[in-house]
């Protein structure tokens, strides 16, 4: 077995790799750090294991690997059998993707924006900020119309779960908790969200985390 690490905080992107490491049932030790407001309380010594000061972190025996969609794939070689990067090549292809537009688009680029304005403008006029948040909110929308057109089935890709699924899980979360939008054009995602509570790894990790289900 190997020896995993895992650095998080609550109701964090890292959800989504905490869950894969429930699913694949694989032993870590948690490290949790706890927000105050919208940051993260790294201590100081957390630039030598992440110069980037982001979770998640995975460490495996020694490895420090951070980016989730790479401490995914991390975890997905880990328990391959589990084929969190799906069945097929072209599954793989869809999931990397899909991570690539959730993390990339939406993630970074629409809810970084929502969540950390003061970081995207030179502004420092707090009016600023509210504008680019804003628009922020305005793009969450377009992202979850794009998420909801190519969601088919119960999971993202295929017919099991992968690792975009958990990804998608908490990137709604955030809107349902943070943004103020409108989910109901979006029945096939929150469908999706309701399929993933009702999975034990997702259960345990929201208890862990001190969250609430959403019950959607
Ligand atoms: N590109 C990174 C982004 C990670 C990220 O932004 N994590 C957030 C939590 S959701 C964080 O650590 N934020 C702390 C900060 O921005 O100061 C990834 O995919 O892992």
């Amino acid at each position: 077995m190997p020896d995993i690490k895992f650095f998080f905080a609550p109701g964090a992107c890292s959800v989504a790799p905490h869950v894969l490491l429930h699913e694949a049932g694989l032993p870590y030790e948690p490290i949790q750090y706890n927000y105050a407001a919208t940051e993260i309380q790294f201590p100081a010594d957390y630039t030598a294991l992440n110069p980037k000061r982001r979770v998640p972190v995975l460490v495996v025996d020694g490895e420090v690997i951070t980016e989730l969609p790479a401490v995914s794939t991390m975890i997905s070689q880990l328990a391959p059998e589990k084929q969190f990067f799906g069945k097929t090549p072209l599954e793989t292809v869809r999931v990397y993707e899909w991570l690539n537009y959730l993390s990339g688009t939406v993630h970074t680029g629409t809810y970084g924006q929502m969540i950390r304005p003061w970081r995207w403008t030179t502004d420092a006029d707090p009016k600023a900020h509210e504008r680019v948040k804003d628009k922020a909110r305005e793009r969450l929308v377009e992202n979850f119309a794009i998420i909801e057109d190519k969601l088919q089935g119960v999971y993202a890709v295929g017919d099991g779960l992968t690792a975009v699924d958990p990804f998608l899980y908490i990137l709604y979360r955030w809107a349902k908790t943070r943004s103020g939008i409108d989910l109901s054009p979006y029945p096939k995602y929150t469908a999706l969200v309701g399929a993933l509570e009702k999975r034990e790894s997702v259960k345990t990790v929201l208890a862990k985390e001190g969250l609430e289900a959403l019950n959607v």
